[in-house]
């Protein structure tokens, strides 16, 4: 199959997975285009089975904001029509679906009818989507996509009772490559970290206010008071200067690093003993899997799709919103338990196995089958 796959090329989750998907795609023989503005970051080469297409939007000063989605669905067409693109996946709704649909209608005027599939995968449904400024035009593009994926069941949830939704909403997860990051469980590096005993916490995200950035300071505040222990806080946002500065006023500023956006994330996982998320809202929560397969048991909230990948007392515990006195005390007994600590390693990796690859991209290549048919 000829594919195009429509997704935000930074480091976000729903970006990862849209990249992470046409890779996959293009190892089991298909022919995958990426069309955005920038090349993804897990995009790292480009040969005969996958290309990217850059969306330029042309600054001119009359706009006060400039016309992507215009752009976008230009380049949708040009490229559909260039290569003889038989299949269009858009990543996010906002405003991907809605793009991707214009595309459609101006494609159709020309005689070539192709399919589009919509993938939600959490904040265009649950934050910005609901939103009424971005409401009806949402709730359009989802009606108007042929196959509409979501990320979770409770992100489908979400999804029927927040629009009017007249599409069956099939849940296909977020998944993980096992084989591809066998090697980055070996030979961690943990001395980069730390020399002595200290145990390793670790948070990655985009450090959106969405991500309670304050609670995981506050849980691993409590922890290093009982347990020898350092924080890694990985990624980059609005939140994150907020964030040093608190652990500069908690005076645990030497025991917290910030190392940024990174490419070392399975590097970072593989020395970690345990990985905190305790977000307000999640629809699946792929950083959550990511540290799962890495063998790191998972302190989150038991918010969206959060309990479905993280099952409290096996790979982790799960609390209510804000419970950060909960957090760090589950947290310090794990810490302080080796043999319980081991256990959970073992059982958070067997239990990200639930969501390898192959399994869901086989779920993905079903649609497109019957979007195609
Ligand atoms: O977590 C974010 O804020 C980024 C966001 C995105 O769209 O890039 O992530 C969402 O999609 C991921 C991939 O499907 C999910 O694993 C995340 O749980 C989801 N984030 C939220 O719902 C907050």
């Amino acid at each position: 199959m000829k594919i195009a796959i429509v997704c935000y090329p930074t480091f976000g989750g729903s970006g990862v997975v849209a990249t992470e998907l046409g890779l996959a795609l293009a190892d089991r023989g298909h022919e995958v285009h990426f069309i955005t503005y920038q090349q993804p970051v897990r995009l790292e080469f480009l040969n005969s089975s996958l290309h990217f297409h850059e969306v330029n939007v042309p600054d001119y000063p009359l706009f006060h904001y400039q016309p992507y989605e215009l752009a976008l669905s230009s380049k949708l067409v040009d490229t559909i029509k260039t290569y003889g693109i038989e299949l269009l996946h858009v990543h996010y709704a906002i405003p991907h679906a809605y793009a991707g649909y214009m595309a459609k209608q101006m494609l159709e005027d020309q005689g070539i009818d192709i399919p589009m599939v919509t993938t939600l995968h959490g904040t265009d449904v649950t934050l910005v989507g609901k939103h009424p400024f971005y409401k009806p035009a949402v709730t359009f593009s989802i009606n108007h996509s042929d196959w509409v994926t979501s990320v979770s069941e409770s992100l489908k949830e979400d999804t029927l009772a927040l629009f009017d939704v007249k599409k069956e909403v099939n849940v296909i997860p977020n998944f993980v490559d096992f084989s591809k990051h066998q090697h980055h469980s070996e030979n961690c590096q943990r001395s980069m970290i730390t020399q002595g005993d200290e145990k390793i916490i670790t948070h990655i995200s985009n450090f959106r206010k969405v991500k309670r950035i304050d609670d995981v300071i506050e849980v691993f505040f409590c922890i290093q008071q009982k347990v020898e222990a350092k924080l890694i806080m990985v990624g980059d946002g609005p939140e994150r200067s907020k964030a040093m500065l608190r652990c500069k006023e908690l005076g645990i500023m030497d025991k917290v690093t910030f190392p940024g956006k990174s490419n070392q994330v399975y590097e970072i996982l593989c020395y970690s003993d345990l990985f905190i998320l305790p977000s307000e809202s999640e629809s699946f929560g792929l950083a959550a899997l990511e540290a799962m397969m890495m063998r790191v048991p998972v302190i989150s909230t038991n918010v969206g799709g959060l309990p479905e990948v993280n099952i409290d007392g096996e790979s982790g515990y799960l609390f209510e919103l804000g419970d950060v006195a909960g957090m760090a005390e589950k947290s310090i007994a794990l810490l302080e338990d080796e043999d319980r600590l081991k256990q959970f390693k073992e059982q958070a990796y067997q239990l990200a196995k639930r969501y390898d690859i192959d399994a869901v991209v086989a779920q993905y290549i079903d649609i497109y089958h019957k979007a195609l048919a």
